[in-house]
């Protein structure tokens, strides 16, 4: 057995560690994995999610062969062209029978660790003039999109964790999480960087409802109670701004409206905000001045708030917070990482009007959907309105659905009407490397190809990480079996079809495919670094020439961060008015969001040694909450919402305070079948309405601080 070492890098989450994956070349197969101790951003690390990645793609469950439902509701194989060529065929009767519109796509999560899925995607809903196209950005943290929109982008760039004196992290737990956004603690390689941040004297401040293991390390731990982070963030601008600790130069220059921001948050004086939100007055002022001190670093956010009541608003505030305290690059700064794949553009000191942001970077135009009078953003037709664009007959109804690397069957909220729209879908088919909860009920089920068996570049990262690195890899093994690359099998769709992919540096050659890296190049014609020196670098690379600084302000451009953009004013006075959360009947406690290290939502449950770390998703509750319910760890409990109710299994945690429950997502399986849930989890998306509670812009449902109450179940274990 000749075994030789390549070096490649996890796509499983988007910390993309990087590996040394040994191949045996005999066999044309991968055997083990391991962390590269000589890259610049990961430096070795790995999670036991991606140590596992040859039993995801060698294990049982791995899918080598497309599939076809049978008229028994039984699969048998089916060779890939031929299930293409037929789903193309049905997708042209129904795009005949009821227009483009009623060809929809959901992209999960894991496409967007396929460096070129989406905008391939984009483009061919663009070629057959569907606007269905779905992603679970929209079931994300699409606020931080809408605010950035809203306030302002800052050409500069801001400031970033690595050269951080303060950073405030809000609802987010990159330690396990791996999740790395603009200016916070970096996910890949989470430990030793924030480790380090310490170690040269950065403070760090945490705003979570749970002590997780990045409050612990954090210099202040704000134990927030859950979904009153525009009361918090409020009461914390009002601080700052009534001591006079921001930079009012910066202010006076570059921004509008703070006048309206100062008399919008008057009223959140701190022990108002101190008996809402559960945090100590002193405390929530000590955070105020500690990170308007500075005078280097940043706020950042991850799911917590995203998922909570308000979230554009919060979003909003956040990105105030950084502005208001001056926390982005000024005029000859270095820009830690102008984006290896970014084009070369001028990076000015001054906001980004909107017309000028990139298609992806907007809102409140495009094609409504027919619910809540939402709209297309980003491009995309919000995720929470999909169930019922499948299932309300009428103009512009959904009938056939690609879902693309995702599992909406337990993903999505509102679990039961999604899963009724799934069975409801004349053709469904997913695309996937397993046979998920969502590919049981589909017509077709597309054997999609590995990570390690295609080549892929780092590019959702790009513009995250702290230095300018990219990591090109090239696909570790041939092919086994009879599997497809999402952006062949659209190509495919669009020849069968006759429709085209244009994509920003001209058509796909969808009759002759090209390379996948001549894909990348159609997507991205400029970068910084081209993508054959990617291509030729063994592993990942920074690319420090990079030297790129803050431009000063473009003659004729003119633009302002906006304080108090249309709705943030009256959005806070509804905020203000809201009666304080008392916890009381019906609706006990406030069911909040969560990751575990194991599993990546839906992925990995049947991993070995994932399961050996769990089988199921705790109910994580308090001593004193099991104690008062006669509960102990281990026990059912029942979880009942406004929308519907879940089993669970009850664990206890010092890590929240009474009156929280802290619950994983994506687990279980599809309505009714509760009993297996000590070894298959619960579906808290079955808790969430999409109708009720959501946010009006992006149709966000409410996924944490959800009311629930909760009581024993009476059943043998
Ligand atoms: N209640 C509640 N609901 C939530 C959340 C929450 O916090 N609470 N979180 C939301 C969030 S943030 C998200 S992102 C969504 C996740 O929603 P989804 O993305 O729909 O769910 P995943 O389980 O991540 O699905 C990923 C799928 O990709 C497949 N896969 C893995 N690798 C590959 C590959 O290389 N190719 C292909 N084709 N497929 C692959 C996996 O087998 C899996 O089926 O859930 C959302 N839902
Ligand atoms: N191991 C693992 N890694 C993952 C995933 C996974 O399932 N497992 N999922 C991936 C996905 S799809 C995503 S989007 C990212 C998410 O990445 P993160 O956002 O870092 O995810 P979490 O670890 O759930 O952190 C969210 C935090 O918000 C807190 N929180 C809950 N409610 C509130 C609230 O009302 N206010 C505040 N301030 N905080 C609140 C929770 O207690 C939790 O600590 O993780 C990705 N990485
Ligand atoms: S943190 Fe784990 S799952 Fe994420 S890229 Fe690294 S090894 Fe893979
Ligand atoms: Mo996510």
């Amino acid at each position: 057995m000749t075994i030789e070492t390549r070096k490649s890098y996890c796509r499983i989450c988007t910390a993309y560690c990087a590996l040394d994956v040994d191949v045996d070349v005999d066999a044309g197969r991968v055997r083990t994995v391991r962390g590269d101790a000589t890259d610049a951003v990961s430096g070795g690390y790995t999670c036991i999610k991606g140590r596992q990645l040859p039993y995801q793609m060698y294990g049982p469950a791995r899918l080598w062969q497309s599939q076809r439902r049978q008229p028994d509701g039984s699969f048998a194989p089916i060779p890939t062209a031929q299930a293409l060529d037929e789903i193309a065929d049905r997708l042209g009767d129904i795009i005949m029978r009821h227009g483009a519109r009623a060809v929809a796509t959901y992209s999960g999560n894991a496409a967007f660790n396929n460096s070129v899925a989406l905008p391939v995607i984009r483009a061919w809903h663009q070629g057959i003039g569907s606007p269905s196209n779905y992603s679970t950005l929209t079931i994300d943290q699409p606020a931080k999109i809408i605010a950035a929109v809203r306030h302002g982008v800052w050409g500069g760039g801001g400031h970033t964790f690595a050269e951080a004196d303060v950073a405030l992290s809000i609802g987010n737990n990159p330690i396990v999480s791996s999740l790395t956004l603009p200016g916070g603690p970096p996910g890949t390689n989470p430990v030793k960087s924030v480790a380090d941040a310490k170690r040269r004297g950065m403070r760090l401040i945490c705003i979570d409802p749970r002590r997780t293991e990045l409050a612990r390390r954090a210099d202040l731990h704000l134990q927030i109670h859950p979904g009153e982070d525009a009361t918090l963030l409020a009461g914390i601008l009002r601080v700052i701004l009534t001591e006079d600790l921001y930079d009012a130069a910066f202010c006076a220059e570059h921004t509008d409206g703070l006048e309206v921001l100062r008399a919008a948050v008057a009223d959140f004086a701190p022990d108002y905000v101190a008996a809402r939100t559960r945090v100590p007055a002193e405390q929530m002022c000590a955070a105020a001045r500690l990170f308007a001190a500075g005078p280097r670093g940043y706020a950042s956010s991850g799911t917590g708030p995203d998922m909570g009541p308000h979230p554009c608003l919060v979003q909003h505030l956040i990105a105030s917070l950084n502005t208001l305290c001056g926390r982005h690059n000024r005029v000859g700064e270095r820009i830690p990482n102008p984006g290896v794949l970014s084009a070369p553009l001028p990076r000015p000191a001054q906001a980004i009007p909107r017309e000028l942001l990139p298609p992806i970077l907007s809102y409140g135009r495009g094609p409504a959907s027919r619910f809540r009078g939402l709209r297309q953003m980003f491009e995309e037709m919000p995720t929470t309105t999909l169930a019922e664009e499948i299932l309300e007959p009428g103009e512009g109804q959904v009938r056939a659905l690609l879902t693309v690397a995702g599992n909406p069957a337990v993903a999505v909220p509102d679990q039961r009407r999604m899963v009724r729209a799934l069975d409801d879908l004349e053709l469904s088919v997913c695309v996937d490397v397993t046979m998920t909860e969502s590919a049981r009920r589909a017509d077709y089920v597309i054997a999609a190809r590995h990570s390690f068996e295609r080549d892929d570049v780092t590019e959702f990262m790009d513009m995250f990480y702290e230095v300018p690195y990219a990591h090109y890899t090239e696909a570790m093994v041939e092919p086994e079996g009879d599997t497809i690359d999402e952006w062949e099998l659209f190509a495919h769709l669009a020849r069968r079809m006759g429709t085209s992919i244009e994509l920003p540096g001209g058509p796909l050659d969808v009759a002759h495919p090209p390379s996948k890296l001549d894909v990348m190049k159609l997507i991205r014609p400029m970068t910084r670094i081209p993508f054959e020196r990617l291509r030729d670098v063994d592993g990942g690379c920074v690319y420090d020439e990079l030297d790129v600084r803050v431009d000063p302000p473009l003659e004729g451009m003119e633009a302002r961060l906006q304080f108090a953009p249309d709705g943030i004013a009256e959005e806070l006075a509804t905020v203000r008015a809201e009666a304080p959360d008392a916890g009381g009947d019906p609706f006990t406690h406030r069911l909040i969001c969560r990751r575990l290290g194991h599993v990546l939502n839906s992925v990995g449950h049947e991993f070995p040694q994932s399961r050996a770390k769990g089988h199921t998703n705790p109910a994580y509750m308090h001593a004193d909450d099991l104690a008062d319910l006669g509960v102990t760890p281990g026990d059912l409990v029942e979880i009942v919402s406004d929308q519907d109710t879940v089993i669970g299994v009850a664990e206890a945690t010092d890590e929240i305070r009474p009156g929280v429950i802290s619950m994983a997502h994506c687990w279980g399986s599809a309505p009714d079948t509760e009993v297996d849930v000590r070894e298959t989890g619960s579906p808290t998306s079955r808790l969430v309405p999409t109708d009720r509670d959501y946010d009006p812009i992006t149709g966000m449902a409410r996924m944490t601080a959800i009311p629930v109450r909760v009581r024993r179940l009476a059943v043998p274990r």
